[in-house]
């Protein structure tokens, strides 16, 4: 059975964000079992951990002979092994991993200088400064993405692919913002998807994980 490596305690701000979400999100979505290896924050800066995962973070797995790091390598991994995550054609294949990878390299770097800003450094002066300049390039993308998306239930139409499922926990990221009620179709397309019952399972699961470790560190 695959192997998820997860913390067992993160900070409030990242509650359900934590990006073994998406993993879980896509073993749910393809139907496949996996097991929790929890891991502390001391622990992840071992070097038996960054053999694993080598920046010492979450999410890895262990799948058979199989030891992989980084979320969109390790969702590619789980959608090769299941028909439901990605299309049957080469060419619907190609676009839902340009979707994916755009999640990463074009979304989640401008929401991450915000999360920098409003997060790490809130009350510092340069991240005063430089808010409204991250704001209107985040802005510029969001409304890009509001443009590609249309009226289309998913971003490369009708079907729901890894693309979107990774463009949404990278939406996500957003929640400390109103920064997505600005584009209604993609409010609408975050919510659609974080309705679909294997998001649900996937966010319940981590979030049982923070309860049940915070348990048993009280009870200790
Ligand atoms: N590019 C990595 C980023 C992973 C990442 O940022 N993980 C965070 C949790 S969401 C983490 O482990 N942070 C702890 C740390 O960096 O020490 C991926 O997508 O897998």
């Amino acid at each position: 059975m695959m192997k998820l490596y997860v913390f067992g305690w993160v900070p409030d701000f990242a509650v359900g964000l934590v990006r073994d979400l998406r993993v879980r999100w896509a073993l749910e979505e393809a139907g496949l079992p996996y097991e929790e290896q929890v891991i502390s924050h001391e622990e992840k800066l071992t070097d038996a951990y960054k053999a694993i995962q080598p920046f010492g973070q979450v999410p890895a797995i262990e799948d058979d002979d199989l030891t992989l790091f980084e979320s969109g390598a390790i969702l590619l991994h789980i959608a090769s092994k299941s028909d439901v995550l990605l299309p049957g054609d080469a060419n619907g294949k190609a676009r839902a991993t340009a979707w994916m990878i755009s999640a990463l390299n074009s979304m989640e770097g401008v929401i991450q200088g915000l999360v920098e800003i409003d997060i790490f450094n809130a009350g510092a002066d340069w991240a005063k400064e430089r808010r409204p300049a991250v704001i209107e390039r985040l802005e510029g993308r969001l409304s890009d993405l509001s443009k590609a998306l249309g009226d289309k239930s998913y971003l490369d139409g009708e079907t729901f692919t890894v693309g979107d499922l990774m463009m949404v926990t990278v939406l996500r990221i957003l929640r400390h913002t109103d920064l997505l009620a600005k584009y209604p179709n993609l409010n609408a397309y975050k919510e659609r998807c974080e309705a679909r019952p294997a998001f649900q399972k996937a966010l319940a699961a981590q979030l049982a994980t923070f309860e049940r470790e915070g348990e048993l560190k009280a009870s200790a």
